[in-house]
């Protein structure tokens, strides 16, 4: 049975796992319920375990969490492999992807969800590109939830938080530098787990044309700061990293 990707169409930490599964070239299915509801769906689909998406469901074992998604997909499909062997380089590889997961998505999250709720329209079109399909026109009383959803959850109405999300998000370009070096991906010299997490979790900031999902615009700080960083080495690695390895949808 070809897996099922259970996920979210905007959400950077979904896009690591899409962007491994089109890597690695194995074609799946993908399933978007309505963003908000999915909480209720990822406990049920992982009998508790797991409350975020994404979840892949590979027939007889239904795993959550991006990371552990690409390791279990490279366990089952050997080719193209993301993770490397047991040694150093894995060590690495997957400290800086726990580092990424941890110390940058959740900020990255909290700054974007911040300025789009302070500018509904904005809110308004990127949701009605992002959503699921039946969902598009959920009307201005869904959307209302669905902003106050995000914005308790992800800690997104709070100026301060959302200067101190700011804050990491430029902590998260300056360790993405460091750890580059001069060098053209974060292991070895070959793209794997790191590179897509990196990639993954600042694209909202980046904004890449080769996303699963892109937006006509941002609000405008995002824009303002999309500009400020744009010369910036991380931010066009990003971009390269997208330009290079990103393949379109398969699913
Ligand atoms: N560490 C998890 C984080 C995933 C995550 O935060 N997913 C969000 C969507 S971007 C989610 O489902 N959140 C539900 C919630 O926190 O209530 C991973 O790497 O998969």
């Amino acid at each position: 049975m070809e897996p099922v990707l259970w996920h979210i169409t905007i959400s950077h930490f979904n896009e690591k796992v899409r962007w491994a599964l089109e890597f690695k070239e194995i074609s799946y299915r993908a399933r978007a319920p309505l963003p908000g509801m999915h909480m209720a769906v990822a406990l049920f689909l992982t009998r508790g375990r797991q409350y975020t998406f994404p979840v892949i469901d590979f027939g007889d074992e239904r795993v959550g969490g991006s990371t552990a998604i690409i390791e279990a997909l490279d366990q089952r499909y050997p080719a193209r492999p993301l993770v490397p062997e047991p040694g150093k380089d894995r060590d690495r590889a997957l400290a800086l992807s726990a580092w990424f997961d941890d110390e940058l998505g959740p900020y990255v999250r909290q700054y974007v969800f911040h300025e789009l709720i302070l500018d509904p329209e904005c809110f308004e079109e990127v949701f009605s590109q992002a959503a699921p399909g039946p969902f598009r026109k959920i009307g201005p009383g869904g959307e209302k939830v669905i902003r106050t959803i995000v914005g308790s959850r992800y800690g997104a109405m709070s100026g301060e938080g959302a200067v101190e999300a700011r804050a990491r998000v430029l902590a998260g370009f300056d360790r993405l530098e460091s750890e580059l070096g001069d060098g053209d991906y974060l292991v070895g010299d070959r793209f794997g787990v790191a590179d897509i997490s990196a990639a993954s979790l600042l694209y909202p900031i980046v904004g890449p044309p080769e996303s699963f999902t892109t937006f006509d615009r941002m609000p405008e700080p995002v824009e303002h700061l999309r500009h400020e960083l744009s010369d910036r080495r991380g931010f066009k690695w990003v971009e390269e990293m997208f330009r290079r390895h990103r393949r379109p949808a398969a699913a």
